[in-house]
């Protein structure tokens, strides 16, 4: 389905082509976002895209309030623009979870949009997507069993194959449409799939790991969505406790943790939480992702209690595999330097951090 750039997404169509009215559900924020977006008034802003004269703005929700477009700020970075400029749009559709959006952008290549929100683009998914894989599995010696939850492109399970010593990869993605969508736009990614490790289950990832047997996985990286709409309950302390439960004694998650530099109330929580859950440690890192809101993205890295794992010195370095010759694609962000590095934090974020967590671990000082 082709449409034009410079025209407002308001009039959707479901992959099957029947026509919606474009009306999104009121959508129920968590209470960690809540004070992420303290100051956003827009409690009934709607995730549509928009594609303004040409420009794909993130921070942009539309609504038609008797015939008049009024524009509300993303809750999730009220008082914020991130645009890209729109070339053509190549897919939009709703399904059963969110709206899904795929254009072609002037200069980040193709770009994938959820809800409204930048998922990835052609010309950075790399830096999100080596980071969230290789910062857990590079720090335990030998990953035999993964669990990716979201991570629905295929990006993350591309980066997982890279580690010749997995034997399993499950992934629990709860929408077939982004799994669809990105084997037709994003095959770079959506190549991840076509590992024979990989073993795809579609459904609420919730569930999935409320079923999954104790002590399954070495590692589990949670690659999803901002926590509005399906992800929402991924930020919160039952997902957790699963999590914990499903992995072996010194097993690690890795979990997509927002922006320092918007949601700081968010990581505290989430660092909260784990502290409480993961006995093993927790951290934080994060890397440069220039199409995310405000440049940076985070990682939440947790183990569970086990054989120590010492997150900031990689004892499975990347390096080894890549000189391996079952090694197709270079690495274009991750390093084993920028893995020590991810984790040196800035002070402003340093204090926050540990103003709440109930014991600090000395090592995120
Ligand atoms: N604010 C956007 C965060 C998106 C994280 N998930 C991206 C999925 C890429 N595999």
């Amino acid at each position: 389905m082709e449409a034009d750039a410079g025209r407002g997404l308001g009039c959707q169509k479901t992959m099957d082509g029947k026509a919606s009215n474009g009306i999104v559900p009121k959508k129920e924020i968590p209470s960690c976002c809540l004070k992420a977006m303290a100051s956003a008034p827009e409690l009934d802003a709607k995730c549509h895209s928009t594609v303004v004269s040409g420009w794909f703005s993130e921070h942009q929700s539309a609504s038609d309030k008797g015939n008049k477009m009024v524009y509300f700020n993303n809750p999730m970075w009220p008082g914020e623009a991130h645009s890209l400029q729109v070339e053509s749009i190549l897919f939009q559709g709703r399904s059963e979870y969110q709206e899904v959006v795929v254009f072609k952008s002037t200069s980040y290549g193709k770009v994938l949009v959820l809800d409204g929100i930048v998922q990835l683009t052609e010309k950075d998914e790399c830096a999100y997507q080596e980071m969230i894989t290789h910062l857990p599995l590079c720090s335990i010696p030998s990953p035999k069993t993964v669990l990716v939850v979201g991570g629905g492109d295929g990006g993350v399970l591309r980066e997982v194959a890279r580690h010749n010593s997995v034997e399993h990869i499950d992934i629990c993605e709860i929408d077939k449409m982004v799994i669809d969508v990105s084997k037709e736009f994003f095959p770079e990614l959506a190549k991840g799939f076509e590992d024979p490790r990989v073993h795809l289950h579609v459904g609420d990832a919730v569930d999935f790991l409320r079923r999954a047997p104790k002590e399954k996985y070495d590692a589990i990286i949670v690659d999803s969505s901002d926590p509005v709409g399906p992800a929402q309950e991924l930020v919160e302390k039952p997902f957790f406790e699963t999590i914990a439960k499903a992995l072996k004694p010194g097993g690690v998650l890795c979990n997509m943790a927002e922006s320092m530099w918007l949601h700081t109330h968010l990581i505290q929580d989430m660092i909260s939480i784990c502290r409480k859950i993961f006995k093993g440690s927790v951290h934080y890192a994060w890397g440069s992702v220039p199409t995310y809101p405000s440049g940076v993205i985070g990682f939440l890295l947790c183990s569970t209690e086990g054989p120590p794992v010492d997150f900031k010195n990689p004892i499975n370095p990347i390096e080894k595999l890549e000189s391996s010759a079952e090694y197709e694609r270079e690495l274009k962000f991750y390093n084993s330097e920028i893995h020590s590095a991810a984790f040196a934090l800035p002070s402003f974020l340093r204090r926050e951090v540990k103003a709440l967590v109930d014991s600090p671990d000395p090592a995120q000082d």
